[in-house]
């Protein structure tokens, strides 16, 4: 949750943009969990409170903790690591130092508010020395962890200079869940190249307590998706996009937070070199790119932000007309029913990180499509999503050749056809929701199943 200022200068709560708080709102509204999180901004927390029916137990960060622990450690070494190494890592003394300190700050704040014998769920990678802080404190939990982003392969991992604290951190958990099935690999393996632990299938053995890896792809609350994209304003403000747009044959869509691992860079050349070959042509085609703006502060993203920039620039100075650029570029955050009418507008949407855990917002435009018609997705085979969506027109992000060609194929592709993708795509989202994988993972954790939700 992100603390705001209204209009009327009173202090509001409200859901900050994101794949982890768009998957886990519905799972603790369902469970009526308590969330200790972040508040999002510095100095004192607010008094643990109720929002949207989640008890929130706000965590304090310094300034200073703000700049190492989370822009420095979290958001410059281990992101651009995890993803890897899309953007070289940053490592600094003074950032671990930050990331020990405020891990265990949250450590203390579960073990104070969790009930005798109850489950905590861990969540990400800014968080992995909890599960062993916690374990220490309150060895009666039970408890998991899941991370919501790739886990690089050992040769990667091994650079970073808190390895084995981290890996024993999330030792400390008796389930750790991850995107997919590669990465809980790359973690069991880890455990016996760096700790000489012992394994069998995708069981570590830590001094004989079992610790469990597995994958859990996570996905999205897909009934409130489609709900929203039946709702006649969503409808009404799709068609109202689409004429604002001059009514163009194509609409291309990507939707981002703005990081240097989701391809937008790419895509956006993609688009260009095939407005230069003439196989796409301005104004019956039109491109939207929802940037979201991320981590402002931390140097990776600032560069990218200016590299986007220019090369939205570059696409509108060649190929834009007199009120109707080639690229509108919105480097803001939307509400839900914005977003899904954004999905509802657009012919194609390009989802092409160069990595990805899993990518939820291929999910959320193959559901808001429902009864639609038309609508197709370009998709990276190194998003966690390719290996469930696999309808999509799959692309390598490395190589532009073959990401301007799934583009145009998407573009051309004929209307059965394209029903005939989404519609296959769709019957798996709706067996394979958020909840499923909430449940999944707790069940594994040995919850009982009445309080899963
Ligand atoms: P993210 O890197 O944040 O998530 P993603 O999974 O695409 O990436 O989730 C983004 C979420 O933010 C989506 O729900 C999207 O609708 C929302 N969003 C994006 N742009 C927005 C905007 N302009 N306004 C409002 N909302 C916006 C991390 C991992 C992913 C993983 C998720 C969940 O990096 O790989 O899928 O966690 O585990």
């Amino acid at each position: 949750m992100d603390q705001v200022i209204d209009e009327t200068g009173a202090t509001q709560w409200q859901r900050s943009p994101g794949g982890l708080v768009t998957a886990l709102h519905p799972v603790l509204q369902s469970h009526q969990g308590t969330w200790v999180g972040w508040s999002g901004g510095t100095g004192d927390a607010p008094e643990p409170f109720e929002f949207e029916g989640i008890k929130l137990h706000a965590v304090p960060l310094s300034e200073s903790e703000l700049e190492r622990y989370y822009e420095g450690q979290s958001n410059a070494t281990i992101w651009p690591l995890y993803h890897d190494g899309v953007e070289q890592p940053q490592f600094r003394r003074s950032w671990r130092e930050a990331y020990r300190v405020v891990n265990a700050r949250f450590a203390d704040a579960a073990a104070e508010v969790a009930a005798e014998g109850a489950t905590v769920w861990v969540q990400d990678y800014q968080l992995q020395l909890v599960p062993a802080m916690l374990r220490e404190r309150r060895p009666d939990l039970r408890i998991g962890f899941f991370l919501h982003i790739p886990f690089p392969p050992i040769e990667l991992f091994m650079q970073m200079p808190l390895r084995a604290e981290v890996l024993r951190g999330l030792l400390g958990a008796e389930l750790v869940g991850f995107q997919q099935k590669l990465a809980a690999q790359n973690f069991v393996r880890l455990a016996r190249h760096l700790l000489g632990l012992r394994y069998e299938g995708n069981t570590i053995d830590v001094n004989g307590r079992k610790v469990k890896a597995g994958a859990f792809p996570i996905s999205i609350d897909v009934a409130e998706i489609e709900r929203l994209a039946a709702t006649d304003a969503v409808q009404a403000r799709a068609k109202q996009i689409r004429a604002e747009l001059g009514d163009p044959e194509t609409i291309i869509l990507g939707v981002d937070r703005l990081d240097y691992t989701k391809g937008i860079e790419l895509r956006l050349k993609a688009y260009r070199e095939l407005l230069a070959d003439g196989k796409l042509r301005t104004p019956n085609t039109v491109m939207i790119q929802v940037a979201t703006p991320s981590r402002e502060r931390v140097e990776h993203y600032q560069n990218l932000r200016v590299r986007v920039e220019r090369e939205v620039g570059r696409i509108n100075g060649e190929y834009g007309l007199v009120g109707q650029p080639a690229v509108h570029y919105l480097h803001q955050s939307y509400s839900r029913t914005e977003l899904v009418a954004l999905y509802r507008a657009a012919d194609v949407m390009m989802v092409t990180p160069f990595r990805d855990g899993m990518n939820l917002v291929a999910k959320e435009y193959v559901a808001a499509r429902t009864g639609a018609g038309g609508g197709a997705l370009v998709l990276s085979e190194f998003a966690g999503a390719a290996s469930e969506l696999r309808q999509a027109f799959l692309c390598n992000p490395h190589d532009l050749d073959g990401v301007k060609d799934a583009l145009l194929r998407a573009v051309n592709v004929d209307r059965t056809e394209a029903n005939r993708r989404m519609r296959i795509m769709q019957r798996h989202l709706r067996a394979h929701d958020v909840n499923r994988w909430a449940r999944t993972f707790l069940s594994e954790l040995g919850v009982p199943a009445e309080e899963s939700p």
